[in-house]
């Protein structure tokens, strides 16, 4: 087993040695040598914890502006990438995070793909998100899903630029390389739906006659944020504070109760003032956002700060835990639904 870390072979070591590179010439490898590794003891991540403030990373998302047009760009994202998985174009090994700029007037061409997106948005007020010919104006704290395949589209008629966290499922589908991409040759989605139809339609404890309930991801394409925080208040008013976590809610599929997506779940936590959160870990390493608030997370051994629109990710099965100084909203999203869907998502303090 340590035959590789000695420099010196015993004629034993070097008969094996010489059967390892005839194992290799036929692309065969001794599991013996790798067992440790590819059958851990626990979770083991290349991920590190890091967070970008968005003081910090605001003015570079705004100078993109002037670098590049939308529309030479097609969507014009600044990859957050983390530090240990530069050039990969993730945040964790299975999501994609990015910070998007759309300027007034601006239109980002629909398309569709494979890959589910979110968008939780940051700053700016009055763009919009077109999903399946349904039109959703978007303000800070608002929830918006492209669940995969869904024709999409981004315009901003309002007079302020708009940032927001696109949060895609892309690592996840290019690892089963299953991943389909199709421009939809229209300037503008054709806008067959109301504005906010499924919120409207799905949002309210009712379900519509002829709704297809077996549909796998939400019907519904914004959760304003406008809509959830008094449930948040509501349930912090009532004392349903976890130790760890707050008093927290999960978006929800209305057909069924499950995740919004099969490959990503999003939750929303009010942290109360001095708040001192209990340890907390989890197989699903996790993008945290700060909407309101400032507070902290402490994880293996490092501090992160935050306040106001800051982006942080936990890594899988990584102790962490929060606390405050202010009254603070923490939205949260993670490969969780699929995890579970295969059966080994865990969590523990
Ligand atoms: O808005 O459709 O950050 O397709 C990456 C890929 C955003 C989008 C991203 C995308 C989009």
């Amino acid at each position: 087993m340590e035959l590789a870390s000695q420099t010196k072979q015993t004629p034993a070591q070097g008969a094996r040695q010489a059967y390892y590179d005839r194992l290799s010439k036929l692309d065969m490898a001794p599991l013996w040598e790798v067992l440790k590794d590819i059958v851990p003891d626990q979770p083991k991540t290349v991920c590190a914890p890091a967070i970008w403030h968005f003081n910090d990373v605001k003015p570079l998302v705004s100078e993109a502006g002037s670098v590049i047009t939308t529309e030479e760009a097609n969507r014009r994202v600044l990859v957050v990438e983390n530090p240990t998985l530069r050039g990969k174009s993730r945040i964790t090994q299975s999501l994609y995070a990015g910070l998007q700029l759309i300027e007034p007037g601006e239109i980002a061409p629909p398309h569709r793909h494979t890959s589910a997106a979110i968008r939780f948005i940051l700053d700016g007020e009055g763009a919009y998100t077109q999903v399946d010919g349904e039109k959703t104006i978007m303000s800070p704290g608002d929830f918006v899903l492209t669940p995969s395949d869904t024709a999409h589209d981004h315009g901003n008629t309002s007079k302020q630029p708009m940032i927001w966290l696109d949060v895609l499922d892309l690592p996840t589908v290019n690892f089963f390389e299953a991943g389909f991409y199709h421009h939809i040759d229209a300037e503008k989605q054709n806008t067959r739906r109301e504005d906010n139809d499924s919120l409207v339609r799905f949002g309210s404890g009712v379900l519509p006659d002829g709704t297809d309930a077996t549909l796998n991801r939400s019907p519904i394409i914004n959760y304003p944020y406008a809509k959830m925080r008094p449930i948040l208040e509501r349930l912090a008013r009532a004392g349903d504070i976890d130790p760890c976590h707050g008093a927290r809610f999960r978006y929800a599929n209305p057909l069924n109760g499950s995740w919004v997506m099969p490959t990503m779940g999003a939750q929303l936590a009010l942290l109360p003032k001095d708040f001192k959160g209990k340890d907390y870990r989890s197989t699903d390493g996790t993008i945290f956002v700060c909407v309101e608030g400032k507070g902290l997370t402490k994880v293996d051994g490092q501090t992160m700060e935050w306040g106001p629109r800051d982006v942080f990710v936990i890594p899988p099965w990584q102790r962490y835990a929060h606390a405050t100084c202010e009254e603070s909203v923490l939205f949260s999203i993670s490969d969780r639904p699929a995890q579970e869907a295969l059966g080994f998502w865990r969590e523990g303090n």
